[in-house]
């Protein structure tokens, strides 16, 4: 089911003993938000960084999902940075919607591509509410390589993709700037669908396996895309990477 841009999305389903599962985690999300640890004892930081991550994934997936079975799905594309998760983004839709480059790293914004009318689900603050949401049109021009806007995902429409179909390209998970691996948990938490991107050189990086273990615990649905393998070493590399 979709909804055209402008107009509210459909209200929950209404399914009796859902209203009162969704106030429940409503109270727990808003709980966390207000949870503090103003002591520097041992386990504080750990302590807090769970409450933050219960806190995220309540807010960016779980509270969404269930308020709208049946909003479209998100596939978000991480990985490692120069993995080429904008070049596949821009190839999946046929444009150049995301920019790719030498630069590292170079997507600092990330891009929510939702298909023609499906906008009105990606507009208020139902998925990545932590998050501004800045609206671009859909033949505008890709933003520029490593501009830097913190906490803020530009939202294009995308006539390429079918209707309850969202691809979101992520900022990488392992670059020096610490933002973007932040946002990086962010916007992995709010995915139906993980499309993580690696590459023969980075595929053996433990940030890479943190995030495939994060994701194992979620039971979220993974696939693993190898990209930038050197002519002849694809069906080692990928028989490696399988055993690993
Ligand atoms: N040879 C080859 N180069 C690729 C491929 N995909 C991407 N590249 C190149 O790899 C570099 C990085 O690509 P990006 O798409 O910017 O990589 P990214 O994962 O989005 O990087 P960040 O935005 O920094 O996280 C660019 O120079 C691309 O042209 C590929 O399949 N083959
Ligand atoms: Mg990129």
């Amino acid at each position: 089911m979709s909804a055209d841009a402008g107009t509210e999305p459909p209200p929950s389903s209404g399914t009796p003993g859902i209203a009162s599962v969704e106030a429940a985690l409503d109270r727990l999300r808003d709980d966390l938000s207000g949870f503090g640890l103003p002591y520097t004892l041992a386990g504080a930081d750990s302590a807090a960084r769970t409450a933050r991550i219960v806190r995220d994934q309540l807010g960016d997936y779980v509270l969404p999902r269930l308020k709208a079975m049946d909003a479209p799905l998100l596939a978000v594309v991480g990985g490692s940075t120069g993995a080429g998760k904008s070049a596949l983004v821009s190839s999946l839709v046929r444009r150049r919607v995301a920019v790719s480059s030498a630069i590292r790293p170079t997507t600092r914004r990330p891009l929510l591509l939702h298909a023609t009318g499906d906008g009105a689900w990606f507009d208020g603050s139902r998925v990545l509410g932590s998050l501004a949401h800045v609206r671009v049109a859909e033949g505008a021009e890709p933003t520029a390589a490593g501009m830097r806007t913190p906490r803020e995902v530009e939202v294009r429409s995308c006539s390429a993709l079918p209707s309850g179909l969202a691809i979101l390209d992520a900022p990488d998970v392992d670059s020096v700037v610490d933002e973007n691996r932040e946002l990086s948990a962010t916007l992995l938490a709010a995915a139906d669908l993980w499309i993580f991107v690696t590459t023969a050189s980075r595929y053996a990086d433990a940030v890479v396996w943190e995030h495939l273990r994060a994701a194992a615990a979620r039971d979220v649905v993974t696939a693993v895309i190898l990209n930038r393998v050197p002519a002849g070493a694809g069906e080692t590399v990928a028989n490696d990477l399988r055993r690993v």
